[in-house]
C-alpha cells in the first residue's frame, strides 16, 4: 500500500516543527515548548516513520543516531584548508598584529570580529542543498577524518538548514566542545561504573568525538558552535564576518552569542578583560579570545602567511594548566574528618595565580593518577576550585620518587584512621578531640556564607583554641574583650571590631544557621532547603527520615546524617547554647509556596551599590524567588546594575523585564509586606 497522502504532510509538519522548537532550543536559546511535549512530537514522527518507513529521510530529525560501530574513520580532504591561528600572549603582540594589519590596508582604524576562543575540537560540516552531508575533524588541517554519524548525533548540529537563499554547498567550520557542567557530570557517571574518567572538558570531548560507535558520542554533552566557513559554491554571503555570521545564524547554525564587532585594538583589549572577568562563569572553557578583521574584501588583500592568516589572531588567557614537581604528598583533616591528600608542589603560577598544593582528593585518586612524591604533573587551576592534579608526566619520573601511604594515625591528634567499607574517604576518628575537627568545624562556622563573623579566620581561630578559650562554636558568645586584648597582634580596636562582628552575626537566617552548624552532606543549598521546607528549627529537629526525603535533593544518606546530628546530645547542647546566646532569625511567614516571589526567577548582572551580590540573592530568596545565572525566556526579571555583563543584552534580546536597583529595592520593599504577592512579570 503506498503512502497516504495525509501520512506524508503530518510526518513533513512534525519535522518542520520539530527544527523549529531544535532552532530555539540550540541557537535561540529560548525554547517555547516544555521537554515532554518536544519528546511527544518526536515520538508520534519516530511511529510513523517506523510504519511507512520509505518516508525515513537522512535528514529526518530521527535519524541522528542510526549508524552502527565502524572499523575505522575514513578520510576527508578539506578544499579549503583548515589553518590555525596565531597567538598573541600580551597587549603589547596585539598591537603588534593591529599595527601589521593597518600598515599592509594603509588604515588608520580596522572593525575587528571579536568572539572566544572555545577549548575544543576544530570541526567542518558540509550542507549540501541545505542538508548536512559530511562532518570532518580539522586533522592536519589538509586531511580530516570522517566523523559524520558522530556528529549527526550533537543536537545543535542542524541536519538540515532553514529557511532559504543558502549556497548549494556551503561548508560550515567550528568548535565541538562539552560544557563544564556536562563534563563533571560525566566523570561523575564514568567513576561511577567504575570507567575511566577525562582529565578536561577538552579531551572529553575529543574522546567523545572519536568514538567508533556513535550511541557512545549520543550519550555525551556535546554542542557545537560555529566560528567561520570553508568551501562555498553556488552562493554570494554578506561582506563582513559579523554579517556572514547573522546570516548563518538564521539558516539555523548555533554561532556564540558572546561575539561582537569592536573598534581598533582598544576594543579588542577591553573585550579581551570583559571576558577574561566573565571566564570562569561561561557554561564552557576557553583560552583566549580571537579577533578577525570583519571586512571580508580586506581579509583577502591581507592573505595567509605560511598556514596562519594574517587577518586574525588568538590572543590567549594564562594557562589553566601547567607543569610542576610534587614535592610531597601530606594529609589534611577537614572539619567531618575526612583525611584528603594534598600534594605540596613546587609553586608555579597557574592562569595568574601562584598553586603550591593540589588536592589528591582521596587515595582511590592516588592510585588511578598513579602520582608518587617527586613527579613531575600537571596542575589544572579552573575557576574557584582548589587546583587539582591532572596527570602524571611519567617520562620524567625521576627513580627515586616514593609511593605515597595513608598514615594509619591522624597527624593532628593521633587518633586512628579508617576507611569504612564502600567509603573512597578515610576518616580520623578522633572527633572534636581532635584540633585539626575543632579548628574547622569553628572556621565554617564563621565563614562568610555561614554566620559570616569577619575577622574570625583561621589564625584568630588557632590562638583561641590553644588559649582554650574557644572549644566549639557556642563558646564564640561568652568571649570577652578582656581575653581578646591578651592575644597575640589583637589591640583594642580589632577586638571591640570583632566582639562587634560576633554581635551581628546572632540577627541571621534559619538556612545560615543550618548551614553554620555543619551538618555532614548538608551544604548551602540543602540548608536552604531545608529552611525552606520546615519554617523552624523544632519542626527540623522533630523530622522523620521519611518527612525529611520530601525536601528537594534529601536522600536517604543526607536524611540519616542530618537524623545523626540532632540525635546527638552533644550537638542539641550547643544548638541551645547558641540560642540561648540570641540568635535568632525572622520567623516563618509563610510557607514557601506562599511568600510573594514565590516561583520568580531572577538573575543579577552588574554591580550593585548598595548590597553584595550575595546579600541581594538573599534577599530574593527569603522572600521566595529563586535566583539563577542564566537568562532565558523563562527568567521573569533581569537586575541590572552598573557595568552589566552580556545576561543584560540577552534580557534585552529575549524581552525578559529588567529592573535597575531602585526598582529592584522597590520591589524587595513591596515583597516584605505582609500578605503581598508579585504581579505577574
Ligand atoms: N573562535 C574562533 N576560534 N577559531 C579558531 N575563531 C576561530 N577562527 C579560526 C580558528 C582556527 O580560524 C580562522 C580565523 C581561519
Amino acid at each position: 500500500m503506498s503512502v497516504p497522502e495525509e501520512v506524508r504532510r503530518r510526518v513533513e509538519a512534525l519535522r518542520r516543527e520539530i527544527d523549529h522548537h531544535n532552532y530555539l532550543y540550540y541557537v535561540l536559546d529560548q525554547p517555547e515548548i516544555p521537554d515532554a511535549e518536544y519528546d511527544r512530537l518526536m515520538r508520534e514522527l519516530q511511529e510513523l516513520e517506523a510504519r511507512w518507513p520509505e518516508l525515513v529521510t537522512s535528514d529526518s530529525p530521527t535519524q541522528r543516531v542510526g549508524a552502527q560501530p565502524r572499523e575505522g574513520f575514513g578520510e576527508v580532504r578539506h578544499e579549503v584548508p583548515m589553518l590555525s591561528l596565531n597567538n598573541a600572549f600580551s597587549d603589547e603582540e596585539v598591537h603588534d598584529f593591529d599595527r601589521r594589519v593597518r600598515e599592509r590596508l594603509g588604515v588608520d582604524r580596522v572593525d575587528y570580529a571579536a568572539e572566544p576562543k572555545l577549548d575544543g575540537l576544530a570541526v567542518s560540516i558540509l550542507y549540501r542543498n541545505g542538508v548536512l552531508e559530511r562532518g570532518a575533524t580539522r586533522g592536519d588541517g589538509y586531511t580530516g577524518e570522517d566523523i559524520t554519524p558522530n556528529i549527526r548525533t550533537i543536537r545543535s548540529v542542524p541536519l538540515r538548514l532553514r529557511g532559504g537563499g543558502w549556497p548549494p554547498v556551503l561548508e560550515v567550520r567550528g568548535e565541538v566542545v562539552m560544557p563544564k557542567a556536562g563534563f563533571e557530570e560525566l566523570n561523575r557517571r564514568q567513576r561511577e561504573k567504575g570507567e575511566k574518567t577525562f582529565a578536561n572538558p577538552r579531551n572529553a570531548a575529543a574522546g567523545s568525538l572519536r568514538q567508533l560507535d556513535p550511541r557512545i558520542t549520543a550519550g555525551r554533552p556535546l554542542e557545537f558552535y560555529c566560528y567561520g566557513w570553508g568551501l562555498v559554491e553556488g552562493g554570494v554571503l554578506p561582506g563582513r564576518h559579523s554579517e556572514v555570521m547573522a546570516r548563518l545564524r538564521e539558516w539555523g547554525i548555533r554561532t556564540n552569542a558572546e561575539a561582537r564587532v569592536v573598534h581598533g585594538v582598544e576594543g579588542c583589549l577591553a573585550y579581551y578583560r570583559a571576558l577574561q572577568e566573565r571566564r570562569d562563569d561561561l557554561p564552557y572553557e576557553i583560552d583566549g579570545v580571537v579577533y578577525k578583521v570583519d571586512r571580508i574584501d580586506w581579509q583577502e588583500r591581507l592573505g595567509y602567511v605560511a598556514r596562519a592568516p594574517r587577518w586574525a589572531v588568538a590572543h590567549k588567557f594564562p594557562a589553566h594548566e601547567e607543569m610542576t614537581r610534587v614535592l610531597d604528598i601530606e594529609v589534611q583533616v577537614g572539619r567531618t574528618g575526612a583525611v584528603t591528600p594534598v600534594a605540596r608542589l613546587e609553586p608555579v603560577q597557574v592562569g595568574g595565580v601562584t598553586v603550591s598544593n593540589a588536592t589528591l582528593h582521596n587515595e582511590d585518586e592516588i592510585k588511578r593518577l598513579d602520582v608518587r612524591i617527586g613527579d613531575w604533573v600537571i596542575v589544572r587551576r579552573a575557576g574557584d576550585v582548589i587546583p587539582e592534579i591532572v596527570s602524571v608526566v611519567k617520562s620524567r619520573r625521576p627513580k627515586d620518587a616514593r609511593v605515597f601511604r595513608m598514615p594509619e594515625k591522624c597527624p593532628v591528634c593521633g587518633s586512628r584512621i579508617v576507611r569504612l567499607e564502600g567509603e573512597a574517604i578515610a576518616r580520623c576518628t578522633g572527633g572534636l578531640f581532635c584540633r585539626a575537627q575543632r579548628r574547622e568545624a569553628i572556621r565554617h562556622f564563621a565563614s562568610r556564607r555561614a554566620m559570616d563573623i569577619e575577622g574570625l579566620g583561621d589564625k584568630l581561630v588557632a590562638q583561641l583554641d590553644e588559649k582554650g578559650l574557644v572549644r566549639d562554636v557556642a563558646d564564640i558568645y561568652s568571649l570577652r574583650k578582656e581575653d581578646l586584648v591578651a592575644l597575640e597582634r589583637m589591640g583594642e580596636k580589632s577586638a571591640d571590631n570583632l566582639l562587634a562582628a560576633i554581635e551581628k552575626s546572632k540577627s541571621t537566617t534559619l538556612a545560615r544557621f543550618l548551614y553554620a552548624l555543619g551538618i555532614r552532606q548538608v551544604g548551602e543549598a540543602t540548608a536552604q532547603a531545608l529552611a525552606e521546607h520546615f519554617g523552624s528549627l523544632e519542626r527540623l529537629e522533630q523530622a522523620g527520615l521519611e518527612e525529611l526525603e520530601q525536601v528537594p535533593d534529601v536522600g536517604p544518606v543526607v536524611a540519616e546524617s542530618i537524623r545523626a546530628f540532632f540525635r546527638e546530645p552533644h550537638n542539641r547542647q550547643v544548638i541551645r547554647r547558641l540560642l540561648e546566646a540570641g540568635i535568632h532569625w525572622p520567623a516563618p511567614r509563610r510557607q514557601a509556596g506562599e511568600l510573594p516571589l514565590a516561583g520568580k526567577t531572577f538573575v543579577l548582572t552588574g554591580a550593585l551599590s548598595g548590597m553584595t551580590r550575595d546579600e541581594a540573592k538573599a534577599a530574593l530568596e527569603e522572600r521566595g524567588a529563586r535566583v539563577t545565572s542564566s537568562v532565558s525566556k523563562k527568567t521573569d526579571y533581569v537586575v541590572v546594575g552598573a557595568d552589566p555583563g552580556s545576561k543584560y543584552d540577552k534580557a534585552l534580546a529575549l524581552g525578559v523585564p529588567t529592573l535597575d536597583e531602585d526598582a529592584f529595592r522597590r520591589l524587595l520593599e513591596q515583597a516584605s509586606e505582609p500578605g503581598a504577592r508579585m504581579p505577574e512579570a
